[in-house]
């Protein structure tokens, strides 16, 4: 097991439903510290820096639209395996097949409009950290 740091974002749909509070206690209680954290509109290029891999998808404008429609809440969390730890709490990008309890069981409508985000390797936690926070203060 390693301390890791990971980038998560509560998305439009779940600020504007108000599930910030009660999504960043799910972390808080599974022992993840926050060491940043931000609320921001999404810009066309910041979605487009994030969401490099997913650019020319067919599902990508609608992506796009949603997660600049209205704030998101970045953050950066740390801890013991923080990456898979975050990921599991958060459920299955569906949240049709997400298990009972996650993020996304409780509070997500659709594959698209799912609540979180998440970073799901090191390499892209480290990218998605330097899009949201580069020049922001990181507390270690
Ligand atoms: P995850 O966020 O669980 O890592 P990815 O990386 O497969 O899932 O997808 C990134 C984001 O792209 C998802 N969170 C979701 O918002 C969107 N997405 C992925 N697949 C679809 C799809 N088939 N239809 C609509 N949006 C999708």
């Amino acid at each position: 097991m390693a301390m890791e740091k990971t980038l998560v974002l509560v998305k439009p749909d779940a600020y504007q439903a108000g599930h910030t509070g009660d999504i960043i206690k799910i972390y808080e209680n599974a022992g993840l510290k926050i060491l940043a954290m931000r609320l921001m509109k999404m810009t066309k290029e910041v979605a487009a820096k994030h969401y490099v891999e997913h650019i020319g998808r067919p599902y990508y404008g609608e992506l796009e639209s949603f997660m600049t429609s209205a704030p998101i809440v970045a953050m950066v969390l740390a801890g013991e395996d923080a990456i898979a730890k975050v990921r599991e709490l958060n459920g299955k990008t569906d949240p049709k097949e997400a298990a009972e309890g996650t993020i996304r069981k409780l509070y997500a409508a659709s594959k698209g409009e799912n609540a979180v985000h998440a970073s799901d390797a090191p390499e892209s936690a480290a990218r998605e950290i330097a899009i949201f926070f580069n020049g922001t203060e990181i507390f270690e």
